[in-house]
């Protein structure tokens, strides 16, 4: 019962994120989605959490979208510091993306379960905005 619910919900957002998105190749900022949201868009495999491939595949693809200018590399015009970056983050390479990707997806998985639930996403957001 619970899984048809979630099913119904994530199929709805994933239909509204898809008409609301002026490219289909442009991959949605996450950062103003509710955590719950960030987890239906992101979750291809259904489990209900964000694995680390499925974050993974969203950060290359974010990361070639920001990449305007087609350099290689993001400066901090095309991806601008997130909260607990260092002026030094940029400009950053897809491979330092990728890194920085997943030193958050470590930091965020607080259950080691190798998949980020809304929950977890949630209590990492409150961590990084100066939470205590
Ligand atoms: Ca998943
Ligand atoms: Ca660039």
């Amino acid at each position: 019962m619970k899984a048809v619910v979630v099913t119904a919900a994530v199929a709805a957002v994933v239909a509204l994120g898809w008409s609301m998105s002026s490219r289909a190749d442009d991959p949605p900022a996450l950062s103003s989605m509710p955590a719950s949201e960030v987890v239906s868009t992101l979750d291809r495999n259904g489990n209900g959490c964000v694995d680390v491939e499925e974050g993974r595949n969203y950060a290359s693809r974010r990361f070639h979208a920001l990449d305007r200018n087609h350099d290689g590399s993001l400066d901090a015009e095309e991806a601008p510091l997130q909260p607990g970056e260092g002026a030094d983050a940029r400009p950053v390479t897809n491979q330092g993306w990728q890194d920085a990707y997943h030193a958050r997806f470590d930091a965020v998985d607080a259950d080691r379960s190798g998949c980020l639930s809304p929950q977890e996403i949630e209590a990492g957001r409150n961590a990084r905005n100066g939470g205590k």
